[in-house]
């Protein structure tokens, strides 16, 4: 029993090695997916998926700045699973592109990939959510935002607006993606900051994954279990949009019976602010693509870069949104 299990495996292995082999020389033929001399760069991007307004101008930004500067994009859409991005990553890697870009989609997991990119001399560069791996020899450069800043501007901004509340303040989160980095560095952000006032509390925080669906049928969950809600964190705009619609069918007006408190600044965010049915959001841009694009064309030509490109961005009340809307490029 012993030997034939070995011996099945040992055949497995050679039979993958032989598939490796055969891939590779693809890769290298006149026929493959990239001529071997044609001087254009090619880089592999992973995306998260599509669950969001933010996913959706992220992808976008990263098309049409891959065209503008002339390098040949392979875009794949790994819909929510880690497993599908390392599978991409493993083609992009047989592949051969010049550069490796992805957005992770959880934090955790993911040493063994880019030990194999950086083996097979593929730079890595993190775009939007980073990764947890102690070895920051196995990526270029993360270039994204500050998810604690984020969380804790939301937090800050409800301190202050409670500042002279008496008795407790009942906050319900609708918490981002099981594990990503946005909703670990979020949900701390903001219990770091409410914690300067013992009234805040956060009574109800679950996931709504980052859709709007999840957002409404969590909400609708929380709705029902607690009789006094005053205050709506949401991780994202879109699980608050989803939100509004299970707030407004309990009977309740969102924006004054509840407070809502959002993260992103998307166009449909923006309008829900502008018309009072959410108070306040933390801005996390999704126009990565230009400056991912210059990254790519620095870490080809040798250049030293930063380890760490932090996204600039504000923060936005209702009148602020009402100003900022016609202009606003997502
Ligand atoms: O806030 C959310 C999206 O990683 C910053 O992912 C991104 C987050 C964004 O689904 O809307």
């Amino acid at each position: 029993m012993l030997t034939k299990s070995f011996t099945r495996r040992g055949l497995a292995v050679v039979t993958a090695g032989l598939l490796v082999a055969g891939m590779a020389a693809c890769g290298n033929s006149d026929t493959g997916d990239k001529p071997a001399d044609d001087g254009k760069l090619t880089l592999g991007f992973s995306q998260v998926g599509a669950e969001s307004g933010w996913r959706t101008a992220n992808t976008n930004s990263i098309k049409e700045s891959a065209t503008a500067a002339g390098i040949e994009l392979k875009f794949d859409d790994a819909q929510g699973k880690q497993e599908n991005q390392i599978k991409a990553i493993r083609n992009f890697i047989q592949q051969k592109v010049d550069v490796i870009a992805f957005s992770p989609v959880v934090e955790s997991g993911w040493d063994t990939v880019l030990k194999e990119a950086k083996d097979a001399g593929i730079p890595v560069i993190l775009t939007d959510r980073s990764v947890d791996s102690a070895d920051k020899s196995l990526f270029k450069t993360f270039i994204g935002s500050d998810f604690v800043k984020e969380g804790k501007l939301a937090g800050e901004w409800l301190v202050e607006q409670k500042k002279a509340a008496t008795g407790p303040v009942n906050i319900v989160e609708l918490q981002g993606t099981t594990g990503s980095a946005p909703a670990n560095d979020r949900k701390k952000g903001f219990g770091d900051a409410i914690a300067a006032n013992p009234n805040l509390k956060v009574i109800a925080s679950q996931t709504g994954d980052f859709t709007r669906a999840g957002g409404k049928a969590v909400m609708e969950q929380f709705l029902k279990a607690n009789p006094k809600i005053d205050v709506l964190f949401a991780h994202n705009d879109d699980m608050g949009l989803g939100a509004l619609e299970a707030i407004t069918a309990a009977g309740k007006v969102p924006g004054k019976d509840i407070t809502i408190i959002t993260i992103d600044a998307v166009h449909d965010g923006m309008q829900a602010l502008a018309d009072g049915k959410f108070n306040f959001i933390a801005e996390c841009s999704p126009l990565l693509g230009p400056q991912l694009m210059d990254l790519v064309k620095k870490v080809k030509a040798g250049e030293t870069i930063p380890t760490r490109i932090e996204t600039q961005e504000g923060t936005f009340t209702s009148e602020q949104a009402k100003a900022a809307l016609p202009t606003r490029k997502y």
